[in-house]
Formats: structure tokens, C-alpha cells, sequence
């Protein structure tokens, strides 16, 4: 297995609860993934705590308990330890170790990994848990070695931390990440400058600690939660709302509905009707609402209005949960560029230039995203069937048959990987919901005698079409941002993660693995023809 966060974890629990032998290779020197990178200032969960949780066991749903309604960085970590002691997982896993090349030999159909450490190491499965978000997108800005202070990826933050009291600090984005960092490291600096290329609908978080009364019916309810995730089309344990479309009602009532849902923040802001992610005049709405509660934050109108400029339909970029992000402009320590009128064209030894102006940095942080789906399988040499290359493989854009298979590259599974709902869902429900799959299919395998599994062509085409018609037709499909790749220079263009609901989704991995696996193609052991 590739990788030690909420995926690998699992997917480890699982796999020996097969009787099979098996190892996590991790490049980190802990466990957790996304929360053992992220560890910058404000690093926080933007699902709630209740949702973003492993449901497999109750013992330890009843045992652990969140302090908070979204989770902070520090607090997920530990999270994440605790399970893999309490699943007794270190001795299974080596840490400080990258997998460079994962090469399949077709005559012993094994694969043949060599790892960072030197070691090379043959495994008849290859299970990829190496993540949706985990390879750090860093913007080439010429002049970037000549820089006299420091630059730091936000997934790269120290794990001592970083004192930047005194310092002069440019911040360079303001997705998710950029806008949980800046309020952060604004209360420290002496001088924060804020580089923004796309300004972004933002929610309030309205996070809060977890008294007992929530956390013991937290407890209480977990099964009931447990069902309305399973039947819930992003995998959040909600109980559905009747809501009507944007236009059904009266003004009155409409802003009584947008206000209720901001009072309550957090991501499910869209959810107060029923169209405005599918009716552009509902949106529209919707999105008019939130940029005038922003202006009502901000003291500047000038810089209200830059942050208001958004460009793209609310919810079309990912939705981001906010904490005190905008009246940290109201501070006099703090100035926000518009780098998309004024955009940055270099870093020089002092700091940074704009096409207008320059500035003097101590220190420039880089809250510029990741290369998202991909990104960490492709930084791997991964060679499948006739030693071809899954960069070449994907050269025009990703797909695997359901995400979990990519034709050509045999006993190779993918958790959360392209063409499953991945990012677009309570992504540690969704893993759940892979690892299992998985393991039921290699217990199928071991039950049968078939020790090679690889998707049909055909089916991972027709798969793959069924998830871009989806994209295409919804306002995610027809955005730039990272959920499209075209964050990435060079990258194919394109939506890669199902949209259809992840409710669905289970319900067609479930029956193709009922009607004997449609789509996949098996070998028994032994014989060199496919059956
Ligand atoms: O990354 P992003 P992120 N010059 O790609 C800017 C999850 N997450 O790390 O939009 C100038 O969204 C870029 O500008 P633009 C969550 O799924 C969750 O913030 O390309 N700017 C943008 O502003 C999230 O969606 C949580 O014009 C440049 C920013 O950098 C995902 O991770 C917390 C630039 C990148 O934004 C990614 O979020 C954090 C350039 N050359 C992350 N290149 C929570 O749970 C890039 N930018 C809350």
C-alpha cells in the first residue's frame, strides 16, 4: 500500500483482516495524510467533525471523542494516531520511505516497487492510497532561487511551527488553504500581504467546541448517521431538507432561508433551495447574497469590492468554510493585492514584483494548492502491462474503470483515484467505501483462485465518458479551478471525479460486484488466458 493517511490506514485494517500479508510504505515520519502535511496555522477541516470520522468501528466511534464541530489540524492528527494504535497498524508500516518506480512484471504478474530507501520489494497487489490532495502544486515565478528569505509550501509547514513575529510576509493564494492561513498569520506579522489571483464565495464556519449534551447524542445517533451517509448523494450524515427552488418563493421568504443558512455556516450554505447549483438565476441569487454579507465585513470598499469580484457561478470552485477571513482586511498590518489586475511577474532577492509594484518579504508563503487527483500517483514512475506508463496512459486525462481500476495495470487499486467521487464527497466516507470494495473483491479473488484483476477497456471508456457527460453538464465542468486540472500547466483539462452521488455510485460498484464483477476482467492462477 502507497501512503499512511485515512486511506492506507483502512485499507491496512482491512487487507489483514484477509490473512494477507501487508505493508504501508509512508514518506512521512507519522500517519494521517492531509493531516500530517497541512500543518500551517488554521489547518482545519471544513467537514464536521461527526462526518469526517471512520464509521467501520463502533467501539472506537464510541471511544473517541471531537472537542469541535470542524476539527483543527492538531486534533486530526492525533485522531489518526490513536487508530493506528488502537488497530495495532505501525509495525505494518515503513515510514520516511517513498515508492519512485512500481513497475508490473506480466510473466509473474507481481509488481516490482523499488522505494527511496533502496529496497526493492514484490507484491502481488499494489493498493494506491496516496491521496487526492498530497502533491503540492508549486508556481515556477522567475527569479524564485534569487530570494534572500525563506519560501515555504503551506503542506510543507514546519512541524515546530514558525514564529513570523516582526516579519514582512506575502501570502500567494486564496483557495481554502490561503484563507485559513492569512487570519493566522496576520495576528503575528508585522506586515501581511495578501496575493489574490481569483477572489472566492467564502461561508462562515460558526465553529464551536462540542459540549456533552451533542457529544452523547453524537454517540447515540451513530447508526441513524451512519444510514443518512450511506444514503446521502455527498456522503454527510444530514437528514435531508425539503427545500424548493430559489424561485418558488417570495423575496421575504428567500432571504429568510439564505440568512438561517448563513447563521448556521459551514459548507451546506447552497443547500437552502434546491436549484442553486443546477439554475444559473438561482445561483445567481444565492451568490449576490454572499458578496453583500462580505462588503457588510469589510471597512474598504475598494478592497470589498476586489474581494467580491468573483468570476464564477458560488459553488463551482469549492466552497470554502471561513474563520474570521475577511475582517482580517479591516487590519491595519494587512494590504490585499489584486494579483489577477496587477499580476506577480517575479521573485526577486528582496521579495516579490507585480507588474505595478514591488514588495519586501521576509517571507513568502505559498498557499498555492495541489496538483489534485492525479498528481500523486503521476509523480510516481508507475509502468502497468508491456511496461507502459500510466503518465502516458493518462497523457489526454485521467479515468480508471469506477476509479478503482485502470485497464492496463492489473492488481493496481486505487482509493479515491479518478473516475470515483473522490474529493466531491466526505472523502473518508467515500475511502471507507473503496477499502471495502476492495477487500471483498480480493476476497473474491482468493475465494476463486484468481490472482490477477484488470478493468475491460471498454467498460473503463464507457465509465469514464459517463463521468465527463456528468461534469460537463454541471457548472464544476465549466469552471477553472483545481477540480478541472487547469491549476496545472500542461495538465489535460478536465473533471476526473464522479459527480453523479456518491449514493449511486456504491449502488453500481455493489451490482457490478453482484453480477460476478462486469467490467473487470479476471485470470486464475496459473493460466496465462483471461477468463
Ligand atoms: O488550493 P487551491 P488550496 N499566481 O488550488 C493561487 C482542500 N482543503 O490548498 O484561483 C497567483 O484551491 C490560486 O489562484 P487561482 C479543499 O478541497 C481543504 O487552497 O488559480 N496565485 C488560488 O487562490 C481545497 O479545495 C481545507 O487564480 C496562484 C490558490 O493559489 C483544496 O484542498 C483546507 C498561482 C490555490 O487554491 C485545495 O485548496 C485546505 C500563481 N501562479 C485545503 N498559482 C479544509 O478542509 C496558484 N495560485 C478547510
Amino acid at each position: 500500500m502507497i501512503g499512511a493517511g485515512a486511506a492506507g490506514l483502512y485499507a491496512l485494517h482491512r487487507v489483514r483482516g484477509l490473512g494477507l500479508l501487508a505493508k504501508v510504505f509512508e514518506k512521512g515520519d507519522g500517519v494521517g495524510g492531509t493531516w500530517y502535511w497541512n500543518r500551517y496555522p488554521g489547518a482545519r477541516c471544513d467537514v464536521e467533525s461527526w462526518d469526517y470520522c471512520y464509521t467501520f468501528s463502533e467501539e472506537l466511534e464510541q471511544e473517541w471523542e471531537w472537542t469541535e464541530r470542524f476539527p483543527a489540524q492538531p486534533e486530526l492528527e492525533r485522531y489518526f494516531n490513536y487508530v493506528a494504535d488502537r488497530f495495532d497498524l505501525r509495525r505494518d508500516i515503513e515510514f520516511n520511505t517513498r515508492i519512485n518506480q512500481a513497475r508490473y512484471d506480466d510473466e509473474q504478474n507481481r509488481w516490482l516497487i523499488s522505494t527511496s530507501s533502496g529496497e526493492t520489494v514484490s507484491t502481488r497487489f499494489l493498493i494506491s492510497a496516496a491521496g487526492c490532495l498530497s502533491e503540492v502544486n508549486t508556481p515556477h515565478f522567475e527569479g524564485v532561487d534569487t530570494f534572500a528569505g525563506q519560501q515555504i509550501h503551506t503542506a510543507r509547514w514546519p512541524k515546530g511551527g514558525l514564529d513570523v513575529t516582526g516579519m514582512r510576509v506575502g501570502v500567494i493564494g486564496t483557495g481554502s488553504t490561503g484563507t485559513q492561513v492569512i487570519p493566522q498569520l496576520a495576528k503575528q506579522a508585522d506586515q501581511l500581504f495578501v496575493f489574490q489571483r481569483t477572489a472566492q464565495f467564502a461561508i462562515p464556519a460558526r465553529n464551536r467546541p462540542l459540549d456533552d449534551d451533542t457529544l452523547e447524542e453524537l454517540k447515540h445517533n451513530y447508526h441513524e448517521r451512519w444510514e443518512l451517509k450511506r444514503s446521502s448523494s455527498t456522503g454527510m450524515g444530514r437528514r435531508p431538507t425539503e427545500a424548493s427552488s430559489a424561485l418558488e418563493v417570495d423575496e421575504a421568504t428567500r432571504n429568510r432561508a439564505f440568512e438561517d443558512s448563513w447563521a448556521r455556516g459551514g459548507p451546506g450554505f447552497a443547500r437552502a433551495f434546491s436549484d442553486v447549483m443546477t439554475n444559473p438565476e438561482s445561483n445567481q441569487i444565492a451568490s449576490e447574497f454572499v458578496r453583500e454579507k462580505i462588503r457588510e465585513k469589510v471597512d474598504d470598499p475598494d478592497v470589498a469590492d476586489t474581494l467580491v469580484g468573483i468570476d464564477h457561478p458560488l459553488g463551482a470552485r469549492r466552497l470554502i468554510v471561513e474563520i474570521d477571513y475577511f475582517e482580517t482586511y479591516n487590519r491595519p498590518n494587512v494590504t490585499l493585492v489584486d494579483a489577477a489586475a496587477d499580476p506577480i511577474t517575479e521573485i526577486t532577492p528582496q521579495g516579490l514584483r507585480t507588474t505595478e509594484g514591488s514588495y519586501d518579504l521576509d517571507l513568502i508563503v505559498y498557499a498555492t494548492g495541489f496538483d489534485g487527483m492525479t498528481g500523486a500517483l503521476l509523480a510516481m514512475d508507475i509502468q502497468g502491462v508491456g511496461g507502459l506508463a500510466l503518465r502516458d496512459k493518462w497523457a489526454d486525462g485521467a479515468g480508471a474503470y469506477l476509479g478503482l481500476v485502470a485497464s492496463g495495470f492489473p492488481n493496481l487499486f486505487m482509493i479515491t483515484g479518478p473516475g470515483s467521487p473522490a474529493v466531491y464527497s466526505n472523502v473518508i466516507f467515500s475511502i471507507e467505501q473503496h477499502v471495502e470494495w476492495i477487500a471483498d473483491c480480493l476476497a473474491h479473488m482468493l475465494e476463486n483462485g484468481l490472482d490477477r484483476i484488470d478493468s475491460d477497456p471498454e467498460a473503463e471508456a464507457e465509465w469514464t465518458r459517463g463521468v465527463h457527460d456528468i461534469a460537463h453538464a454541471s457548472i464544476i465542468g465549466k469552471t477553472d479551478s483545481w477540480w478541472t486540472g487547469s491549476n496545472i500547466e500542461g495538465k489535460p483539462k478536465g473533471v476526473t471525479f464522479y459527480l453523479g452521488g456518491t449514493n449511486i455510485y456504491r449502488e453500481i460498484c455493489d451490482e457490478i460486484a453482484s453480477n460476478g464483477y462486469e467490467g473487470f476482467v479476471f485470470q486464475p492462477a496459473g493460466k496465462p488466458e483471461s477468463v
